[in-house]
């Protein structure tokens, strides 16, 4: 194949919280890059995973969700967005195919870029209600494409990724083919501890927390050692988090080290540790130190 027939491009993953951007990104990707929960607001960074084969290169752009931002991290997320949207050369725009009103701050979000709408969650609805939400979607956005899927059931994915494809523009590969994302892996470790943290409690425990790698110490001979710092926002989340006994803060560390050895294919020694830093969704240098500006 001559180099100028190569195709390339960012294709960014954009719609409300929870409707199965980070699903649909792991599920393309064929490897869980992106963490996912039952949860919205479970995706805080912009997730990269690059797909290399038959002659294209795309650099899907999993994003948060979009809200209304209550928090400095919140407007961080949405910083992210609007970043995604500006780099993308084509957006898939998910909505939950059960969804009766239209997601019109998304649409409002996409701008006039080039998208193509995903009803997701199409195994949870009848094929003849898709109609009345392709009619409305369509009377509200010139879409490049419309196709209903099932990120969680991989249906439909092929569908999808045809349509992807032949929007592609003309271009090299920007990444090398081996590469599948340009995270470090204290960055997966983190947020698959994270994931863990979300799965695990209620109400605003995971959305309190965040988490840094504080030591990643590689070692040629036995276990690698990653001590990891939870980060809450007040004592009394601290407290639920260590549990009695310490045994849910226990149980996060177990649940997390099985999924971090998966992903890097190796074993790990797992420390956990649980610290408070006051509103620290708000303070400037505290979203820095996470990794969130
Ligand atoms: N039934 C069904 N569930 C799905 C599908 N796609 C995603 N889900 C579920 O929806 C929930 C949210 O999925 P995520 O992939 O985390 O959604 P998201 O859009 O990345 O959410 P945020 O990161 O919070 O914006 C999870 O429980 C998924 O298993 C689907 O096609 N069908
Ligand atoms: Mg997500």
């Amino acid at each position: 194949m001559h180099p100028e027939d190569f195709k390339s491009g960012y294709v960014a993953l954009i719609g409300k919280p929870n409707v199965g951007k980070s699903t649909l990104l792991n599920a393309l990707m064929g490897q869980k890059l992106s963490i996912v929960t039952p949860k919205a607001q479970t995706t805080r960074h912009r997730v990269l995973g690059i797909l290399t084969e038959a002659g294209t290169q795309i650099i899907f752009l999993d994003t948060p969700g979009i809200m209304h931002p209550n928090t400095r991290l919140d407007q961080s997320m949405m910083r992210k967005v609007r970043e995604s949207v500006a780099d993308a050369d084509l957006i898939i725009f998910l909505v939950d195919a059960r969804a009766e009103d239209p997601d019109l701050q998304g649409l409002k979000a996409i701008l006039d870029r080039p998208a193509i709408l995903a009803l997701n969650k199409a195994d949870l609805v009848q094929q003849h209600t898709l109609l009345p939400l392709v009619h409305t979607y369509t009377n509200l956005h010139s879409f490049e494409a419309i196709v209903p899927i099932s990120a969680l059931k991989e249906t439909n994915l092929d569908a999808l990724m045809g349509e992807v494809v032949c929007r592609l523009p003309p271009g090299p590969a920007l990444y090398p083919a081996e590469m599948i994302s340009e995270h470090p892996e204290r960055f997966f470790v983190s947020e698959i501890i994270r994931e863990k943290v979300f799965e695990q409690f209620r109400q605003e425990v995971p959305y309190s927390s965040t988490v840094t790698i504080a030591n990643f110490v590689e070692r040629s001979t036995g276990k690698d050692l990653i001590e990891a710092e939870i980060i809450v926002e007040r004592p009394s989340q601290k407290g639920i988090l260590i549990g009695a006994g310490g045994a849910a803060l226990k149980a996060v560390g177990i649940r997390a080290r099985q999924d971090i050895e998966q992903f890097l294919g190796r074993k790990v020694y797992l420390k956990l540790f649980v610290r408070v830093r006051r509103d620290w969704r708000n303070q400037g240098r505290w979203l820095q130190s996470f990794g969130y500006r």
